[in-house]
């Protein structure tokens, strides 16, 4: 089969990009170990994984510098909206919905998650600079929607 000069540059040019596409890819996910925002785990409540709590939230400390938060999503709050721990832990969050359907952004980091009625969205996150980090709901849920947010404040130690 006769394939063009040019047609055949702008194919080896294609299949050339694709491959620096794959290999930026594979060297920023297991070099650099950056990862898409994003959910980890979703689970119905009957077949929970880990710990959570639909009566109420609060946060826990496992073992130093390792906590969980059992967060309650509902129109138009966060609890816990104000979350402390010190510099360095890694905090796994398990949030779930009274209500309608949320979401939960936390502020320059990894975590955001659809939080789905009759479900627990899971993230884990470590949190290795101090300062607040804003979380807030993302999915538009009402009147009151804007005011659905609280903090996350990561203490230097
Ligand atoms: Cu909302």
């Amino acid at each position: 089969m006769h394939i063009d000069r040019y047609e055949r540059w702008w194919i080896y040019l294609a299949a050339g990009l694709l491959g620096v596409f794959g290999i930026a890819l594979a060297f920023s996910s297991a070099v650099l170990g950056i990862r898409l925002p994003g959910i980890e785990e979703q689970f119905l409540p009957t077949a929970a994984a880990g710990d959570y709590d639909v009566e109420q939230g609060w946060v826990r400390e496992l073992a130093p510098g390792r906590y969980e938060v059992n967060m309650r999503a509902r129109v138009w709050s966060f609890e816990p909206n104000e979350i402390r721990v010190p510099v360095g832990s890694t905090v796994t969050f398990y949030v779930h919905s009274d209500d309608v359907i949320h979401g939960m952004k936390i502020q320059n980091t990894t975590v955001s998650m659809m939080v789905l009625p009759g479900e627990v969205a899971r993230a884990t996150y470590t949190f290795t600079e101090p300062g607040e980090y804003l979380f807030m709901c993302h999915e538009y849920c009402g009147a009151g929607h804007h005011f659905m947010s609280g903090r996350v404040i990561v203490e230097a130690l």
